[in-house]
């Protein structure tokens, strides 16, 4: 199957790249009132790789047959590709202004009806690697030389359909299909790791007959393009998986290897301190650091000044924090009025040892997470696996146990079918 040509691009122009990405996922989320910084950060080195190098795309003709498809399994950072699609001229710079604003095309999750340069929609995690499939299926059929590429998050292998898709890509021997796998050892509930362990990636990507290419530094601009440049251009008749080890919160001194800021909200003088650090590009020296010390897969990225600041299991603003900002963790803190973690914890108090808590990496979004510290026993995180966790929790039903599942109902009752969930 086809490679095809790489452009001659400096490094420079990757660099500044990466930074506008950091930079405007800032400034729109300061629109929106909170985004998924982490998530955003951490790709930014590939997404600028991708476009500015790598991917065949036309932004005047966004719909263009041959072009190379690209679909965000972790559609949540879409934050941080619009301002690339827009700076390539898909769209007016100006939509980026009204990100998130009602009647804008530029929601926080990207769809594909409504932004030029969006292939597929996504927002329920896990469904976009078998749309690849599909795509890479497509375009063989069509004689088309596009190629299918698919960033998904390690929180998102926890998805059964993730390997659903792994056994269809290699029994169709697609070697037009890429999957990129960000592991920046973050999700919802901590690190995926520890929320429930999809490692080791390396050898269930082989097993599963996959080209699987280990990328030790996601944030190393010469070896992150070599690893993408082997899985796009050097086909040999298997698909081929990136395992980008990356940083969450990348380029941020105070968010970098925080699962925290997954998801928060900085405050006017924080966000200014997050502006001149993306700008003076602080995250390359940060990179030297990692590249000299890889982590080992799984261990949670976190400077050991940092750690002592952090309570992991309430809040990490500190004293020299704008009071305004807020990170996902403390904005539970502000949704304490969220009973049911409370109630539930009553209830075992008053006698009820039936009840089992399941949650699919929303244990903190949805307060559960308190029964699980009182009662770790009975307390189960699924990771992002809403189908398992239900078919567990009718299986300790019929154990005589009463399960109750704390999650984001409709990441129950979309999942897979929907191309989005907004
Ligand atoms: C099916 C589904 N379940 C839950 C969520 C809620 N959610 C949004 S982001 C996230 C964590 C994602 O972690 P990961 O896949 O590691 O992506 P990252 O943001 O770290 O790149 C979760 C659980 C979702 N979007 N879709
Ligand atoms: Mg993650």
């Amino acid at each position: 199957m086809p490679s095809r040509t790489v452009r001659n691009v400096d490094r420079s122009l990757i660099r500044d790249k990466a930074k506008l990405i950091r930079r405007e996922t800032v400034r729109l989320t300061d629109i929106c009132g909170s985004g998924h910084y982490g998530s955003s950060f951490s790709m930014a080195e590939i997404v600028a790789l991708l476009y500015y190098q790598l991917l065949h795309v036309r932004a005047d003709e966004p719909r263009w047959a041959d072009r190379d498809r690209f679909t965000m399994g972790k559609g949540h950072a879409a934050i941080g590709l619009f301002p690339v699609l827009a700076d390539l001229g898909f769209f007016p710079a100006e939509w980026l202004d009204t990100y998130s604003r009602m009647g804008s095309f530029l929601g926080d999750h990207p769809e594909m009806k409504k932004v030029p340069g969006i292939d597929f929609s996504s927002g329920s995690i896990g469904h976009n690697l078998s749309v690849s499939v599909g795509m890479a299926l497509g375009a063989r059929l069509k004689g088309s030389p596009a190629r299918a590429v698919c960033l998904m998050g390690d929180g998102e292998m926890n998805e059964g359909q993730i390997w659903e898709a792994a056994q269809a890509g290699a029994h169709y021997g697609l070697d037009n299909l890429v999957g990129i796998v960000d592991i920046n050892g973050a999700g919802s509930d901590g690190d995926p790791q520890q929320t429930l362990r999809s490692e080791p990636l390396k050898e269930k990507w082989e097993a599963f007959g996959w080209n699987t290419i280990v990328l030790k530094d996601g944030h190393d601009i010469d070896a992150t393009f070599d690893a993408l440049n082997r899985a796009l251009n050097a086909p040999d008749g298997r698909p081929a998986c990136v395992l980008a080890y990356t940083v969450a919160g990348k380029g941020v001194s105070f968010m970098e290897g925080t699962w925290q800021w997954h998801l928060g909200f900085l405050g006017p003088k924080d966000i200014e301190r997050a502006y001149a650090e993306i700008d003076a590009g602080e995250h390359m020296s940060q990179s030297e650091k990692y590249r000299a010390n890889p982590p080992a897969p799984g261990m949670a990225y976190m400077s050991a000044e940092l750690k002592k600041t952090i309570d992991l299991a309430e809040s990490t603003v500190t004293d020299d924090f704008d009071e305004r900002s807020w990170d996902m963790v403390v904005s539970l803190g502000l949704s304490r009025q969220l009973t049911t973690g409370r109630t539930l914890i009553e209830l075992a108090e008053a006698g009820h040892d039936d009840i089992v808590v399941c949650t699919a990496d929303l244990g903190r979004p949805t307060q559960v997470i308190g029964f699980g510290q009182t009662y770790p026993d009975r307390y189960f995180n699924f990771g992002i696996a809403e189908r398992n966790m239900i078919g567990a929790a009718a299986g300790l039903a019929t154990m005589g146990l009463t399960p109750v599942i704390s999650n984001y109902s409709f990441f129950l009752a979309l999942i897979s079918a929907t191309p989005t969930c907004r």
